[in-house]
């Protein structure tokens, strides 16, 4: 069982999960407009990862005999100035994304709610990964630039990061 502020807070990640998918979604389809299969690829990959986030919360609240609800989903912006604008939109929103997860682990702490504190652990290293990761390819970004070859190899390399386990991605 949990409280109805903790159910609430959660179904509100639920829909934050659901954006984030639309958002990664919607930037694949920014990139294959610009020809960067490799990038696609990768934004369509997390896209997934996204809604595996949203469902493992999802079967969460409904184990515990709440109720999941799904909320009005905003729609995510769809146009970008180059590449690099793409990644630092990514990384500000799980900037976000984690602030939310550290308010949810919060709330669990405050009302002595171990279950779901141990639950939210999964998220919490989660959010450390992804901020890594694109923190990475903005690293990458800025070193190889995005002119001409730079941003063909970009491509590339942020394409294999699409196909490559967590592990190898660190
Ligand atoms: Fe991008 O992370 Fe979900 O939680």
């Amino acid at each position: 069982m949990i409280s109805s502020k903790l159910s609430e807070q959660l179904n509100t990640q639920i829909g934050l999960e659901q954006y984030s998918s639309n958002l990664y979604l919607q930037m694949s389809a920014w990139c294959e407009s610009e020809g960067l299969t490799g990038c696609a690829g990768f934004m369509r990959k997390h896209a997934d990862e996204e809604m595996e986030h949203m469902q493992r919360l999802f079967q969460y609240v409904v184990d515990t005999g709440a109720r999941a609800n799904i909320g009005a989903i905003p729609a995510p912006r769809s146009d970008f100035k180059d590449i690099k604008d793409v990644f630092e939109t990514t990384l500000a929103h799980e900037e976000t994304i984690t602030t939310a997860i550290n308010s949810l682990v919060a709330t669990a702490f405050e009302e002595k709610d171990f279950s779901t504190f141990h639950f939210l652990q999964w998220y919490v290293a989660e959010q450390h990964e992804e901020e890594g990761l694109f923190k990475n390819i903005l690293d990458r970004i800025r070193i190889i630039g995005t002119d001409g070859t730079g941003l063909f190899m970009i491509d590339q390399e942020v394409g294999r990061l699409g196909q490559a386990s967590p592990a190898e991605k660190a």
